[in-house]
């Protein structure tokens, strides 16, 4: 990770916005990011125009953040994330949420697209993560650690805030979902897991199956601050669904629950941006 990079790209976002701290920010996954649109009086900054960003080669999405007023605060959304099946390196991963940190952003919240291993979740379910297993065999914090963003062996006790679980469930009752919680099982990707992994992942005790979020969530935690992650479970995992895997299931179910989503998200960030540990 280039320090100096990320520190242009953290200028570049409160200088072109006029806003000199950021305090939350929300990664939109897969099928989520037309939730960043939403926001009238944000301002978009594409990531070509932020030193360092990487630019997904996916058609039709180059990347981009939303800089918007949320009360007397001021919230980052990013969509356009990029995966490591694609090809990116770790430290191109975590660029974005770094960059959110070193804005002022002392919440993040993780949200992504996912396979269903947990009998009780449905497809269309939103699910918060407890907890994570990383099973990608890739961790950003590989190579010589930069003290400036964070510890050489971080804690990772508490990935996922309690506190902001706690008010993430009460956001699911209020919006009349059921709050569940799992754990993220993380892959590397890009095929879906065959049966045999799935059942591998379930006896390890994961929840949920996908291929994001967990590299981001390692570097937040670097950097000291909090992560909340939700799951839309978009299909259910290979050998636990009765038909085979498609990536047209995934976007059809993940347009089917885009209300739910926003509805969630737009009762959810002001208690992310309201952080009490400024
Ligand atoms: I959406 O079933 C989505 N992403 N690894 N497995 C993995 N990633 C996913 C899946 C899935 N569904």
């Amino acid at each position: 990770m280039n320090y100096h990079t990320l520190m242009a790209a953290s200028a570049s976002i409160r200088m072109f916005t006029g806003v000199d701290r950021y305090d939350a920010a929300v990664v939109l996954g897969s099928g989520l990011g037309s939730y960043a649109t939403a926001f009238n009086d944000g301002v978009e900054i594409k990531f070509v125009d932020i030193p360092g960003f990487p630019i997904p080669k996916v058609a039709g999405h180059s990347g981009s953040v939303v800089a918007a007023p949320l009360g007397n605060k001021n919230v980052l959304l990013f969509s356009g994330r990029v995966h490591a099946y694609e090809g990116w390196e770790m430290d191109e991963i975590v660029f974005g949420v770094r960059t959110a940190v070193a804005c002022g952003a002392k919440r993040i919240m993780l949200t992504n697209a996912a396979g269903g291993i947990n009998p009780a979740y449905a497809p269309g379910d939103l699910v918060m993560i407890s907890d994570h297993l990383n099973l990608t065999g890739r961790n950003p914090l590989v190579g010589a650690n930069d003290d400036r963003l964070g510890p050489r062996f971080p804690d990772m006790s508490e990935v996922y805030s309690a506190d902001l679980r706690a008010q993430l469930a009460d956001t699911f009752r209020e919006s009349g979902l059921v709050p569940h919680e799992g754990v993220y099982a993380a892959f590397l990707g890009p095929t879906y897991e065959t049966p045999a992994e799935v059942q591998m992942a379930k006896t390890l005790g994961a929840d949920l199956v996908g291929m994001s979020t967990v590299p981001e969530a390692i570097a937040i935690r670097h950097m000291g601050a909090e992560v909340v992650g939700v799951s839309l479970v978009t299909n259910l995992a290979a050998g636990i669904s009765p038909t085979p895997l498609s990536h047209d299931e995934v976007t059809e179910t993940a347009a089917r629950a885009r209300a739910t989503f926003t509805n969630v998200l737009d009762r959810f960030l002001p208690t992310l941006i309201d952080s009490p540990i400024d």
